[in-house]
């Protein structure tokens, strides 16, 4: 184009409190031309309303609660959104460091518009949280939406945290957030299941050509790597040569 670097699409996929937002951290410290974009939790806890009159923007619910509470209710509206902020995120023009980099620049995402699609959606219409009808709208405008954007969203890696659900709660259970206290062994079992079948065995069925084409880097996150420089250092590696191979 103009001699600037191409710059690869990562997102990082894993279970709910598996430590992606752990990891997403070390990998900015980690390399000069990776850039880190945080999955958006806190627009969902604060739904805000963008038109009201009364000074600035409004915070109207919790989506992320409403959802956990009332599932059947909320899972379809709460998808439009997440994804929808996803979208928005997976959109924005890479920073200028990266588009200055000599090396191999990388905007590393926590997870993706398929992620959203592929795990949670589809988990929600498996649990009947969303319905026929919602899960056939929902199929279609994203559909629409990934192929409208198309190269512009795709990617061209993606890192797997993966470790046994048990891991994964007492992580969350550590984590303490508010919203996610209702949540039972046998969801992080069901969205652990949906993780396997898209990643590693490769059985969800996906809509898009490209993204069954996308190299996956599988990591064991099961072991404590938060506080051991020495796994740090090793789960680094192996992202540093998947990157170097993309
Ligand atoms: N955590 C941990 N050991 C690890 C990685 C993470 O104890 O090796 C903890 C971390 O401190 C946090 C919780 O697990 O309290 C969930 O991590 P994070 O928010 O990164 O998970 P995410 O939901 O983003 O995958
Ligand atoms: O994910 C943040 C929280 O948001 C966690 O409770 C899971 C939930 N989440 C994220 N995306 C979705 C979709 N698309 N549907 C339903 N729930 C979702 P964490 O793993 O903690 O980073
Ligand atoms: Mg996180």
């Amino acid at each position: 184009m103009n001699g600037s670097p191409k710059i690869r699409r990562v997102s990082i996929e894993g279970n709910i409190a598996v430590g992606k937002s752990t990891f997403a951290r070390l990998l900015q410290n980690a390399g000069e031309d990776w850039e880190v974009i945080q999955e958006p939790v806190s627009k969902w806890q604060n739904v805000e309303d963008a038109t009201s009159q009364v000074g600035p923007e409004t915070t109207v619910s919790n989506l992320l609660q409403m959802m956990y509470q009332e599932p059947q209710r909320w899972s379809y509206t709460f998808q439009t959104f997440s994804c929808m902020s996803r979208m928005r995120t997976q959109l924005q023009p890479p920073p200028p460091r990266l588009l200055q980099s000599t090396a191999t620049p990388v905007q590393v995402y926590e997870r993706s518009v398929y992620s959203d699609r592929y795990i949670f959606a589809l988990n929600m219409f498996e649990l009947g949280c969303i319905n026929p009808t919602e899960w056939a709208v929902y199929q279609n405008w994203h559909s629409f939406l990934v192929e409208e954007f198309g190269h512009r969203i795709q990617l061209e890696g993606i890192i797997y945290l993966r470790a046994p659900p048990e891991t994964c709660m007492e992580r969350l259970m550590k984590r303490g957030r508010e919203e996610e206290q209702g949540v039972k062994l046998d969801y992080l079992e069901k969205l652990h299941t949906q993780h396997e079948n898209w990643l590693l065995h490769k059985t969800t069925k996906v809509h898009f050509d490209h993204l069954s084409q996308v190299p996956v880097l599988v990591l064991d996150a099961g072991v404590e790597f938060e506080k051991d420089p020495e796994v740090q250092t090793g789960l680094i590696s192996q992202v540093k040569s998947f990157f170097s191979g993309l």
